[in-house]
């Protein structure tokens, strides 16, 4: 008779980097680098520059913010991932690159739309699904996009727009232009195979692309620990690809940084594989009760919000006063309501628009 199986005493597969440890310490989902000590310009800012950086963070913040009331209220529906937290990101990549360097990530889009230039009219319209939209109110949250600012979209399948940020980086070098491509994804999707894939051939071909992953501790419910072994920066050695990993709670750090890598891609042509750590407010979408986390730890890294730190830099610095914040919020407050009432005013597309902008070949068979 086969031996019986011996029972496992211990349960090995628990949550782990979540919690409160018995002495009252908080384990953080993320543990986060250090944020770069230099000042603004120091880093070549100007006074204005980091005045716009913050007004972009708040309308980021604002945007969602009154998107989710408005959500509530159910005057819209679908999906809809918010990105608060996690807006020193874009805003800090999008000074850094150039205009015409390219980005694509995934449905976490809506920082990325406005900081590339879709207005907040746009923007809302897009979720309110109406057709004066940036995809014509066909794609919703998930599919912010403004080409013509080089800005590729947000995308729903998880890790199936990282082959896309592949196949830019690959167009740039055959085109030998000189941009370079940021595709953003989330930790979930770095066990992907798209991304090892795409990460082989990057680096075999030298392709002028940043992988940057959004580490905000969590995908859906699942804890980082959980659902990715070891550190996730360290991918990068099995392609033996350049990798840094940076603190995504600092503006002035992820700016730094990504002026650094797009520097050093320019110059040689080479990917990169970046781990920018980071967190996630509010739940994966607008139905997560947000259960696998402790209130102590949101309340740690709320102590460490971006767009107040940009704030309290800004008059730290003497760089504005109290009267110019209240001025910035009230003038983003303004945009935004104006955002809603034109989303509110706009038209749904017509029914037959359904399949306008679907495919390249405007016969297409399914069209009938
Ligand atoms: C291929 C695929 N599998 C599963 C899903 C369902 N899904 C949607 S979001 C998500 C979690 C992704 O988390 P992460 O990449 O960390 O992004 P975050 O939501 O934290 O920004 C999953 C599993 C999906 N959209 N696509």
């Amino acid at each position: 008779m086969a031996d019986k199986k011996k029972e496992t005493e211990e349960v090995t597969f628990t949550p782990t980097g979540t919690g409160i440890r018995t002495n009252g310490e908080i384990i953080r989902s993320t543990e986060l680098p250090e944020p770069t000590d230099k000042k603004h310009d120091e880093l070549g800012l100007s006074d204005d520059d980091v005045i716009d950086m913050y007004d972009q963070m708040y309308l980021q913040r604002r945007f969602e913010e009154r998107a989710m009331q408005m959500y509530q209220k159910g005057k819209f529906g679908g999906f809809l991932h918010l990105y608060m937290g996690q807006e020193a990101i874009s805003t800090g990549t999008a000074y850094a690159l150039n205009d015409d360097d390219d980005i694509i990530t995934a449905y976490r889009d809506h920082g990325w739309g406005l900081v590339r230039g879709v207005s907040p009219k746009e923007g809302m319209a897009e979720l309110y699904g109406k057709e004066t939209g940036c995809s014509n109110g066909k794609g919703g949250s998930m599919h912010f996009a403004n080409i013509e600012e080089h800005f590729w979209g947000g995308y729903g399948i998880v890790g199936g727009h990282i082959p896309l940020g592949g196949g830019i980086a690959f167009a740039n070098k055959y085109k030998q232009n000189g941009r370079v491509t940021a595709c953003f994804l989330g930790d979930g999707a770095v066990p992907q195979g798209a991304l090892h894939e795409t990460m082989n051939m990057s680096q075999n071909w030298g392709l002028p692309c940043i992988y940057a992953v959004e580490n905000n501790g969590y995908a859906m419910g699942t804890a980082v620990h959980r659902h990715s072994t070891g550190e996730i920066v360290d991918r990068a050695d099995g392609f033996d690809m350049k990798k840094m990993v940076m603190n995504g709670m600092d503006v002035f750090t992820v700016y730094e940084k990504m002026k650094e890598i797009a520097t050093d891609i320019r110059e040689n042509s080479q990917p990169w594989f970046v781990e920018i750590r980071t967190y996630r407010y509010r739940g994966h979408s607008m139905s997560d009760p947000m259960k696998y986390r402790t209130k102590e730890e949101l309340e740690e890294y709320e102590k460490l919000d971006p767009v107040e730190r940009m704030k309290n830099y800004l008059l730290d610095e003497d760089i504005i006063d109290e009267d110019k914040v209240e001025e910035i919020k009230s003038s983003v407050e303004d945009t935004v309501m104006e955002a809603i009432e034109f989303a509110e005013e706009s038209d749904y597309p017509e029914k037959e628009a359904l399949y306008d902008h679907m495919f390249a070949e405007d016969d297409y068979p399914f069209h009938t």
